[in-house]
């Protein structure tokens, strides 16, 4: 009898087991809209495979075909709510609300865009209405001992101009940790954290300026390629990548 019964549990793990691979995890956004999640949201993927990661999901549809579908928001600024002037650890790892404003964290970026393609989408609008965007048709983000230097190609243009082209094949650099091309900095600099140079063209994760301030100067959330000018700050920026095979 209780031999029987050591069967039978041996029996029913091996369903449940083989019932789950039926299933595997969403690696992110595009998989998510491919299995039929249409709407925009939160939820959770498996950039490496193993541990869920929640982010949000834009999943536009309809409209012009480079805006269909199935966008995972590596970055968004929206409201001031969240510091973005952070240390390597928290850049690597990912901070912040994924209902509002976050940072997914380098180390899921790389491990996205190692095993598949993918266009970068940056949506901006500032304090006065004014909406634009930039495509770029490759993104990727290297390993971390290749200080997860971004390369990005391909830009289009959807209002916004092109302030990241200038950073392609950027390293990553935090206050706490310069890999930028500037004798000191970049990130100390402008309180940001960016794939800099020597510095930048455009500040995603800089100080949230709520507007426009000309006393100020590229220290804000700026996309420098906006009215050519290092003085507005966006009122909202997000940074999304699609898989693009
Ligand atoms: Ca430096």
């Amino acid at each position: 009898m209780a031999m029987l019964v050591v069967l039978a549990t041996i029996f029913s793990v091996a369903l449940v087991s083989g019932c789950s691979q039926d299933k595997p995890m969403p690696v992110d956004c595009s998989d998510l809209y491919k299995s039929g999640q249409t709407v925009s949201g939160i939820y959770s993927i498996y950039p490496a495979g193993d541990i869920p990661v929640w982010v949000y999901c834009e999943m536009i549809s309809g409209g012009k075909a480079e805006d269909n579908g199935a966008w995972t928001v590596f970055q968004r600024r929206m409201d001031g709510t969240v510091n973005f002037y952070r240390p390597w650890n928290q850049y690597k790892r990912g901070f912040g609300n994924v209902e509002g404003e976050y940072w997914l964290g380098l180390e899921n970026m790389y491990q996205l865009t190692r095993k598949n393609k993918y266009m970068l989408r940056v949506d901006l609008e500032d304090f006065t209405g004014r909406k634009g965007f930039a495509l770029y048709s490759s993104f990727s983000v290297d390993c971390e001992t290749d200080g997860y230097k971004m390369q990005v190609s391909g830009f289009k243009d959807g209002g916004a101009g092109d302030s990241l082209s200038g950073h392609n094949g950027q390293k990553f650099t935090t206050f706490d940790k310069d890999q930028d091309t500037h004798e000191k900095n970049c990130a100390k600099l402008f309180l940001g954290a960016f794939w800099y140079y020597n510095c930048h063209l455009a500040n995603p994760n800089g100080v949230y300026l709520w507007g426009d301030d000309p006393t100020l100067f590229a220290v804000g959330n700026v996309w420098s390629s906006w009215k050519n000018n290092f003085s507005v700050g966006m009122k909202s920026i997000s940074m999304k990548i699609r898989r693009v095979s």
